[in-house]
């Protein structure tokens, strides 16, 4: 089908498994919630969504950021909640120290279902995507709610204070992150997997997921393309396959795929 052909279908959103996505917009749709609402609907979950930062950019160049106010973002988060049933929370580009508060206060609420946490520090034109001051209460407050964190090498190397650039580093920034969050949450909590990727080895680009037992590789290839918003892509496929009801590893393996089809295409 070219597009454009309209075909109408009774939604019953009530009954839709729906995922609240937290982000940045993006107007050339790349990356942020516009990307992570293609992605929710093409894997056949209804999306809400809550803006943290309205950004302006194209694939390769970055022109500002605009961060929306802390209480904005909680009015949008109590209104995507009060719409309809949430059954996981997917949180990107937080942007400041104010909305990671909004959202710590807002996560709260929601003890009970998947946190997605994709640690967006930076564009990939290395533009700053988070202020600095916001980072102690992103570590220390936001992270130990998630039950899923999926930073890629440069992100994992500011988590886990250690270099990561090679298979070995990214095992044991892993495990380091795993056991830092597990100390902040003061031993317990919920479940969580730390997912080290691995996108931007070269020649071979699997990444490395540590539930606090074992280390799980997934294989993957490098595909040499540059291309803004696969951190977006990869962290919405995992909450859509894990809210479809995949395991962890499972879900892991389908998004790296998933994301490996679209840089191909
Ligand atoms: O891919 C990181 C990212 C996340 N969220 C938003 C972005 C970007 C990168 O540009 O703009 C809104």
């Amino acid at each position: 089908m070219a597009g454009g052909d309209l075909k109408f279908e009774a939604w019953d959103l009530d009954n839709m498994t729906t995922i609240l996505t937290i982000a940045g917009s993006d107007p050339s749709g790349g990356a942020g919630i516009q990307a992570d609402l293609r992605i929710f609907d093409r894997l056949g979950v209804e999306g809400l969504s809550a803006i943290t930062a309205i950004t302006a950019q194209t694939n390769d160049k970055f022109l500002s950021i605009h961060p929306v106010p802390a209480d904005i973002l909680t009015q949008q988060l109590s209104a995507a909640s009060e719409c309809r049933k949430i059954d996981a929370i997917k949180i990107g580009m937080v942007a400041t120290q104010a909305n990671v508060q909004a959202i710590i206060w807002f996560l709260k609420r929601f003890s009970g279902i998947p946190v997605i946490v994709d640690p967006v520090f930076d564009a990939s034109t290395g533009y700053p995507l988070i202020e600095p001051e916001a980072l102690p209460a992103f570590e220390q407050h936001l992270l130990p709610l998630a039950t899923v964190v999926t930073p890629n090498l440069d992100e994992a190397s500011t988590l886990a204070k250690m270099q990561v650039a090679c298979t070995d580093t990214m095992e044991t920034a892993a495990k380091n992150i795993h056991e830092n969050i597990r100390r902040l949450r003061g031993g317990g909590g919920k479940e969580l997997a730390i997912i080290v990727k691995g996108g931007h080895l070269k020649n071979h680009s699997p990444d490395f997921l540590y539930d606090g037992r074992k280390i799980t590789k997934i294989d993957g290839e490098y595909v040499e393309k540059k291309m803004h918003g696969t951190g977006c892509a990869y962290s919405s496929a995992l909450a859509a396959y894990l809210v479809l009801g995949k395991d962890i590893v499972t879900a892991a393996e389908m998004a790296k795929e998933f994301v490996t089809g679209l840089i191909n295409k």
